[in-house]
Formats: structure tokens, sequence, C-alpha cells
């Protein structure tokens, strides 16, 4: 067996929680990331039949029974991840009832995935039917992004629409744009399914005076849509309260997205 603690799914969530941190999304136990992994390339690390425990989770997952997470730890750290990855961090397969958890690694300790594992499960199960190769669901709090969230509307088309218009990159970067939920308690299985709704359309969803879910095939993809936003959000933030003087008219958006074969969300530039 390979050490795990050396292997590219741990050496790489380490590098990436560690940089989300010193960008400042991730304040103390703030973010979660979970990765469906690859069984075959697991096996190299770990005994895939040795269960350390079972965790029971709160609503019925079946259709991802089988699958297994590296998720990160409730009340946990980003910041600490990459000095103790096996108690930050833990490894998980959903039972093959749905209802529960077979830790295979990690959560050294007692710990448990993150709170927002529920809506971390639904995102995977609306993803993985838009896109086979879908892999990551990424949260944090990145505070361009939550400012917006209380200035502009929150319509899902009118938010994505200013953003587009923020830099020239962005109708490139997330031509599917974003969707936006209200502020609803989180941690919670209406979240969840409200988040899913949104996210089976598009790779990211801001939860409003909250953060951001961004997903994708890698950690990069799912790390560069939520720098592209929040970037995005951080001009609009500088400059809302200024007179505008100039901006990209809806016409240009669109000849940019045709130049870089980029399909905007379906009547979202009309
Ligand atoms: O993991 O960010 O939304 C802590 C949170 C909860
Ligand atoms: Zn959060």
């Amino acid at each position: 067996m390979k050490n795990i603690l050396e292997s590219p799914i741990i050496t790489e969530i380490c590098d990436m929680t560690a940089n989300m941190y010193r960008l400042g999304w991730d304040e103390r136990n703030g973010g979660n990331i979970s990765w469906l992994l690859d069984e075959q390339e697991l096996a190299e690390y770990l005994d895939l039949s040795q269960v350390i425990r079972n965790i029971p989770i709160a609503f019925d997952a079946a259709e991802l029974a089988g699958r297994i997470f590296l998720v990160t730890g409730t009340g946990k750290y980003f910041k600490n991840v990459t000095g103790n990855p096996q108690e930050n961090l833990g490894i998980v397969r959903v039972a093959s009832n749905g209802t529960e958890l077979e830790l295979l690694w990690g959560f050294e300790g007692g710990a448990l995935p993150t709170s927002e594992f529920p809506t971390h499960l639904m995102n995977h199960m609306a993803r993985l039917k838009a896109d086979p190769e879908h892999r990551i669901v990424m949260h944090c709090h990145p505070a361009n992004t939550i400012a917006m969230t209380f200035v502009h509307s929150i319509d899902d088309r009118e938010f994505t629409c200013t953003l587009w218009q923020m830099i020239t990159e962005c109708i490139v970067v997330f031509p599917d744009g974003v969707g936006v939920v209200p502020w609803m308690v989180s941690g919670t299985n209406d979240i969840g399914e409200a988040t899913a709704r949104k996210i089976k359309d598009c790779r990211l969803v801001v939860w409003a005076h909250h953060g951001i879910f961004g997903t994708g095939r890698t950690l990069d993809e799912a790390f560069g849509l939520i720098e592209t936003v929040e970037k995005a959000a951080q001009i609009y933030m500088k400059i809302a309260h200024l007179d505008i003087k100039n901006t990209i008219p809806k016409e240009q958006l669109k000849a940019l997205a045709e130049t870089f074969h980029a399909v905007p969300r379906e009547g979202w530039l009309d």
C-alpha cells in the first residue's frame, strides 16, 4: 500500500485549503470541500474493505451508494488541514442503504463530515446528471460576493449579468451563470434542495449573506469559478456607489461569447 498522506488526493486538498484560507475566504471553520474520488486510484492507498466506523446522515443518498468522497470535517479550520490532515479530513463511502457513511480514513478523534454535507451530496447528484465528469463541490465565504448580496438584486439572471459586465473574461469563464439562493438556515436538507435545484443548470450557486458554492471536474475548476466571481464582485463593490460612465453592453457580451465559443444561459442577454 502506498502512503495516502503522500497521494495527490491529500496533497492537493492541503494546498487548496491553505490557499483558500490565505485568500480570506475561510475564516475560523468557514468553508468545506468534498471530492468524489476514483475508487481504483484510492485502492492503491487504502484497503477499501476496512470500515473504521459508520456515520448516519439525515437524508437518503441511495443514488450515491458505493461512491467515495474526501470531505472536510465539521468545525475544522482550513488553516489547520495541512498540519493534520487525518483529523481535519475524512474519506467516506455512502453505504448501500443510502442513510449512512462508512468511514475509510481520517476524522481521527471522532470528527464528522461538514455540516453542509447534505447540500454537498445533493449538489453532487445534480451535477453528475449534468456532467458525468463532475467531481468537486467547494463552499467558502468570499467577502465581496457576500457583500454584493446585500446591495444587488438576488435574481439569478440580474446578478449574473452584472457579474458578466464587471470583467471581460467572466462570460467566457461562467457562461452557465450563477444561481442565487435567498437567505435560509444553513446545514439543512431544505437549503440543500434549494441549492441543488439551481446548481443543476450552472456550476455556481451563491448563498445570499453567507457564501458561495463552486463545482467542477477538478479542484482547480471549482476554485477558478469562485475566484472569478469573487473578483467580479470586488469590482462591483468598488464601483456600485460611483457615477458609472462606461459599461460593456449586452450586445458586446454576446459577441465576446461567440468569439470564445461560450454559450451563455439561454435568453439571459436578451
Ligand atoms: O463549514 O461554512 O456553512 C462551515 C460553513 C457552514
Ligand atoms: Zn458557510
